[in-house]
């Protein structure tokens, strides 16, 4: 009785490392649309598009502010959009060989 009293603390504590571990490689796994090991540019913008996708209501590549659902939200464009990725891509591309590895891609961006 002791003896499992003391392994379900533990359990509980391993559970989530073991979750997350799996949900951050099949979340890089989602993204990685041709399976390579390493995002590129493309799929990265496509990844962190989805947002945009899904809030786009009318389909024009452009979110207008009553699209955001934001207070005082701005016009925003795919094409603003991608110029941001792409600056954050740079950012998160620590060795600059123009992929994202899942290491890269996971970090918080600097
Ligand atoms: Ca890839
Ligand atoms: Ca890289």
């Amino acid at each position: 009785m002791i003896r499992a009293l003391g392994i379900v603390p533990l359990a509980f504590f391993l559970l989530p490392l073991c979750v997350q571990a799996q949900s951050q490689s099949s979340y890089f796994a989602a993204a990685d649309l041709d399976h390579d090991k390493r995002l590129s540019l493309v799929e990265f913008q496509e990844w962190m598009s989805y947002a945009f996708h899904r809030m786009d209501a009318n389909h024009n590549d452009v979110l207008e502010p009553e699209e955001q659902h934001v207070t005082r939200a701005t016009r925003l464009t795919l094409a603003e959009l991608h110029t941001r990725q792409a600056e954050q891509f740079r950012r998160q591309d620590k060795n600059g060989d123009g992929y994202l590895s899942q290491k890269e891609f996971l970090a918080p961006p600097g």
